[in-house]
C-alpha cells in the first residue's frame, strides 16, 4: 500500500506557524514538517507493550516512518545466562526503580530484599489497597509476563466489551494473527506427562477434574523445546528454576522483543528509542502533537529534556502510563479537549492469588514455568472463574499449590490527578467479589482432595489486593471511540490496556489487547492514514 503524502493543508498551517514565529525561525515555507519541527516523525508510539508493538509493526509495514519511545531499557540475552535477575535472589535488574524485593510474596524472607533504585524490569505500584504490576522494559509486560495467550470466552466477553466490538470477528481473525505472530503453542505431551518439572499441572489437573472442572491447556509464548533444553543442560537453566517476572534468561520466553518488534524494525520505517521517558504530550497549531521526552540513564538521572513531534500519535504506555500521560497533559491544559470520562473504568480484572497447602501429595520438588493449563468454575455460585496452574519454585517439596484466579469483577476504580506530584493516584473500592469466589473454588478442591487453604510460606490467605492486569482508564466507547482513537483529537489513539473497559472477562489480557489493536490499527490506517 502506497503511503498518503504529507499534506498540502499541513504544509500552509506550518508554514503559518513559522511565519508567526512560533516555530524554528529561518524555516523556508515550502518545507516539510521534519525542518519545522524537532525530532518529527510522521507516527510516534510511547511503550512497546503488546499495543505499542502491534501498532508499530503495521504502521512500519504500511510505509508510515515511526519512532517509538520507551522508557526502559532494551535487554539482549547474553549466552551466560545471566541477563536477568532470577526469582530467588532478585537484585536492581528485577524493579524498576525500587529499593526491595517486589515479588507479591517473598517465600524467603531476608534473601534478594534490597538494593539501588535502577531501571529494572517489572514495576509495582503501591496504591491504596491495589498494587500494580506492569512491565518496564523494551517489549513492556511480555518480558515479565507468564506468556498464557487465552481468549475470553464469547458468552463472558460480551457482558464486558460494548456490542461495537465483534467478538466472532477477534476470535477469527485477529486472535489467530496474534497467536500465529507470537509463535504461541500448547505444553507438549512429553513434557505434561513424563517431566519431574510438571508433576504440580498434573496434580492441579487431576483435582480440578475431581469437581468436575473443564481443563484447557492454552496457548502459551514460551519455546517448550527450550525448556527441553533448559533440562538437558545445553542452554542456561531459567524457566526450570521458575524464572518468571524479571525475565527469563535461556530465551525461552517469546517475548516482543523476538518478534512484533525486530520484525517491524527489519520495515527500516521503525526506530526503537529505550530510556525514552515521556513526561507529556501537548497539540500544537497544525494538528501536529509534541511529546516532551526526558532521556534518563540507568540510574534514573535526566541527561536531556527533548521534544518530539508527529503527525499520528499512539499510546501504547499501558493501562496506567496512558492513563498517566493523558490526565498530567489533560490536567496542564495541554490536551484539554479530552473529555471527562478519562481516568474512569479502571479495572484489576477481577484477578486473585491463592495457595492450597498441606496436600496429600507431592506437588514437585522442581516446578518450571509457565502456566500451561487453566481450570474453568463457571458455575462459581460468586462469579465465573478461570484458574490458572501457576508454578510455586521453592527449591524443595512443600505438598502445596498455587493458582491465580481470573473473575468477572464489575467493581470499578477510578483516577485523580495529584497536581502536587504531577501524578496520579487510585480510588480502589475492593468489593470482596474476586476473593469470595475463588475462596469458594478453592475450599471445593480441597474438600474433594485433600488440603488447607493458605497458610504455606508467606502466602495467608487469598489475595485480591494486586493485580498483573491493569486495565482501562481511557475506555473505549468514553475517552475513545471504538476502534482507539481520542475523542476530542484527530491522529490521536490508544491501543493499549487503557482501551479496555476494566476486564477481559475471566481471561489473560495480553491476547485481546494484542488482538484489538491489530483490528483497530488495520481500520485506523485504511480510514485515517492511507484513505
Ligand atoms: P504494556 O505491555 O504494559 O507496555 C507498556 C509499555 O509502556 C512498557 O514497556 C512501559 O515501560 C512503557 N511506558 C510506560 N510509561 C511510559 C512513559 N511515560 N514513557 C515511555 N514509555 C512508557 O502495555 N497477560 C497475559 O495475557 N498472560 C500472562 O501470562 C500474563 N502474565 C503477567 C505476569 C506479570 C508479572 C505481569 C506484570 C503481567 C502479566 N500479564 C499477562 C499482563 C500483560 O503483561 C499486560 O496485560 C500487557 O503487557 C499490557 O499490554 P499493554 O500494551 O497495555
Amino acid at each position: 500500500m502506497a503511503k498518503k503524502p504529507f499534506s498540502r493543508r499541513h504544509f500552509i498551517k506550518l508554514s503559518a506557524l513559522a511565519g508567526a514565529g512560533l516555530m524554528v525561525t529561518g524555516c523556508k515555507r515550502d518545507r516539510g514538517p521534519e525542518s519545522l519541527l524537532s525530532n518529527y516523525t510522521e507516527a510516534l508510539v510511547i511503550g512497546t507493550g503488546f499495543g505499542g508493538a502491534v501498532t508499530a509493526l503495521r504502521l512500519g509495514q504500511a510505509g508510515i516512518r515511526t519512532t517509538m519511545l520507551e522508557r526502559g531499557q532494551r535487554w539482549t540475552l547474553n549466552p551466560n545466562g545471566d541477563t536477568f535477575s532470577n526469582l530467588a535472589f532478585p537484585d536492581k535488574r528485577s524493579a524498576w526503580f525500587d529499593t526491595e524485593n517486589i515479588a507479591p510474596f517473598n517465600p524467603f524472607p531476608g534473601l534478594g530484599t534490597s538494593f539501588e533504585p535502577y531501571a529494572g524490569v517489572l514495576e509495582r505500584i503501591r496504591y491504596g489497597g491495589m498494587d500494580v504490576y506492569g512491565g518496564a522494559c523494551v517489549g513492556g509486560g511480555s518480558v515479565v509476563y507468564g506468556g498464557i495467550t487465552i481468549a475470553p470466552e464469547e458468552e463472558l466477553f460480551t457482558q464486558v466489551f460494548p456490542a461495537e466490538v465483534n467478538y466472532q470477528e477477534l476470535a477469527s481473525v485477529y486472535f489467530p494473527r496474534v497467536i500465529n505472530m507470537l509463535d504461541a503453542r500448547p505444553i507438549p505431551d512429553y513434557l505434561l506427562n513424563d517431566s519431574e518439572y510438571f508433576q504440580f499441572v498434573r496434580v492441579h489437573v487431576e483435582h480440578a477434574q475431581n469437581i468436575g472442572l473443564p481443563i484447557q491447556y492454552f496457548d502459551s509464548t514460551f519455546d517448550w523445546d527450550i525448556i527441553q533444553k533448559e533440562i538437558n543442560g545445553e542452554v542456561p537453566a531459567s524457566a526450570i528454576n521458575g524464572d518468571i517476572l524479571y525475565g527469563v534468561n535461556s530465551g525461552a520466553k517469546k517475548s516482543l522483543d523476538q518478534n512484533y518488534l525486530p520484525m517491524a524494525e527489519s520495515t527500516g520505517l521503525v526506530d526503537v528509542r529505550p530510556l525514552h521517558q515521556v513526561r507529556d504530550i501537548e497539540q500544537i497549531d497544525g494538528g501536529f502533537y509534541r511529546v516532551n521526552v526526558e532521556i534518563i540513564d540507568t540510574d534514573g538521572n535526566v541527561l536531556e529534556n527533548k521534544a518530539h513531534h508527529c503527525k499520528y500519535l499512539f499510546m501504547g504506555a499501558g493501562s496506567v502510563g496512558t492513563t498517566r500521560l493523558l490526565m498530567r497533559s489533560k490536567e496542564k491544559g495541554l490536551l484539554p479537549n479530552i473529555n471527562e470520562t478519562l481516568g474512569q473504568g479502571w479495572g484489576s480484572n477481577g484477578a486473585t492469588m491463592s495457595m492450597r497447602s498441606y496436600l496429600p501429595v507431592n506437588t514437585g520438588e522442581k516446578q518450571s514455568s509457565p502456566s500451561s493449563s487453566a481450570a474453568y468454575d463457571f458455575n462459581n455460585p460468586i462469579s465465573p472463574t478461570v484458574l490458572d496452574m501457576a508454578n510455586y519454585p521453592l527449591g524443595f517439596e512443600c505438598t502445596c499449590l498455587i493458582h491465580l484466579g481470573l473473575t468477572m469483577d464489575p467493581g470499578r476504580g477510578h483516577f485523580t490527578y495529584d497536581p502536587n506530584r504531577d501524578d496520579i493516584d487510585l480510588n480502589w473500592n475492593n468489593n470482596g467479589i474476586p476473593r469470595n469466589a475463588m475462596d469458594n473454588l478453592i475450599d471445593r478442591l480441597n474438600a474433594a482432595n485433600g488440603g488447607q487453604s493458605g497458610e504455606a510460606f508467606t502466602l495467608p490467605e487469598t489475595k485480591d489486593d494486586l493485580t498483573y492486569h491493569p486495565l482501562g482508564g481511557a475506555v473505549m466507547g468514553d475517552t475513545c471511540d471504538f476502534y482507539g482513537r481520542v475523542k476530542g483529537y484527530e491522529n490521536f489513539y490508544v491501543m493499549d490496556g487503557a482501551l479496555i473497559p476494566g476486564s477481559t472477562a475471566c481471561a489473560n489480557p495480553s491476547l485481546t489487547i494484542a488482538g484489538l489493536a491489530e483490528r483497530n490499527i488495520e481500520v485506523i490506517l485504511a480510514e485515517d492514514i492511507l484513505s
